[in-house]
């Protein structure tokens, strides 16, 4: 109910609504109708009343909680449940236990902080309270379980696409879940996945993307930024995560029914990878050469000096400064 009233708050656009038109509509009393408001006042929102007038929003701010979110969940078709931690070891935990708990398909988790936030092979995620976005998505797709880690490719278009209308910045997909602003690391991607011996149960998909930070700790310093280091000014991160699920859905539909050829020209005109000289690190060898491309299932191609193509499903990649 209190998502409802900020939801009405919102749509108000900074214009007052009436206590008595918000309780018809969500068929309340008006003392409830205030309660909620001041329960909302408490937690920090700016919202004036005037007599005769009602209760406008003044300023939004950049606060994270389940009704915040599920204020701005009417927008999405796809997203409908919100899972909403303070703070969390890890939302892919969350998720992970979630999904075997037979949460839906369509259920998002975020935290606004991860003590234990994780990134691919075990290795650590900073991810401190109040400046990022932290968030697991628990998707239930009916496709062949070895074309999971394509999910990876498609969750990188969306938030790409999503960071672009926000702050207008271009930011670029470095293969096979980074994304970079200005060369350095703005978010991870880690695609995880519950399946039976030959088929999905669920995948869940980690997004971790660092917003309002002013600095980074000494390990990862040279190599990450913020949206907020990059553009100069704060963003709030309710939007943007709704941004990511709105992009997200679309593209994940366009997915499910075309197949991944219809990402494929959307994730090249944002790669940073591709027609470069890279050095690939899987965990059994180092490969380097010419990234050629990727294929029709969203593998990379790189060939070597011999001039073999060697089909990388997984690495860790660097790229040759141009
Ligand atoms: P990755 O293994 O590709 O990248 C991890 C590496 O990135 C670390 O070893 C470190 O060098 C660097 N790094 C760590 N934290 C940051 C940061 N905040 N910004 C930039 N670079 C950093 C990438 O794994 C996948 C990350 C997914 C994170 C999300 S957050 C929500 C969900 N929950 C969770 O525990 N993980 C995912």
């Amino acid at each position: 109910m209190k998502a409802s009233v900020l939801q009405l708050l919102r749509e108000g656009n900074g214009q007052f609504i009436s206590g008595e038109k918000i309780s018809e509509q969500l068929k309340c009393s008006r003392t409830m109708v205030w309660k909620y408001i001041d329960s909302l006042r408490k937690e920090g929102y700016d919202i004036e009343a005037a007599s005769n007038k009602g209760y406008r929003l003044l300023k939004g701010k950049d606060t994270l909680s389940n009704h915040e979110l599920m204020s701005r969940m009417s927008e999405l078709s796809h997203f409908q449940d919100v899972i909403y931690q303070e703070s969390t070891e890890s939302t892919q935990m969350i998720a992970q236990n979630a999904a075997n708990e037979g949460a839906q398909e369509g259920t998002v988790v975020v935290a606004d902080q991860q003590v234990s936030g994780r990134g691919r092979l075990g290795r650590v995620w900073h991810s401190p309270a109040k400046t990022g976005i932290w968030m697991s998505m628990i998707l239930r797709p009916k496709v062949d379980f070895r074309k999971a880690p394509q999910l990876t490719l498609v969750t990188a278009v969306a938030a790409v696409r999503a960071i672009e209308h926000i702050t207008t910045l271009e930011a670029e997909i470095k293969w096979p879940n980074d994304i970079l602003l200005n060369g350095k690391k703005i978010a991870g991607i880690l695609t995880e996945m519950q399946a039976d011996p030959d088929q999905i149960k669920a995948v869940i998909i980690g997004l971790g993307m660092n917003v309002n930070q002013s600095s980074f700790p000494d390990g990862i310093k040279d190599i990450a930024t913020s949206l907020s280091i990059e553009a100069d000014r704060t963003f709030n991160r309710a939007e943007l995560i709704t941004q990511i699920l709105k992009e997200f859905e679309w593209i994940y539909e366009a997915y499910l029914t075309k197949g991944f050829s219809i990402i494929k020209p959307l994730w090249e005109a944002r790669s940073n990878t591709i027609g470069k000289m890279i050095k690939a690190r899987t965990t059994q060898n180092v490969i380097e050469g010419f990234a050629e491309g990727i294929d029709e299932e969203g593998v990379l191609l790189l060939r070597d000096k011999h001039g073999e193509v060697h089909k990388i499903y997984s690495a860790d990649i660097d790229v040759a400064k141009q």
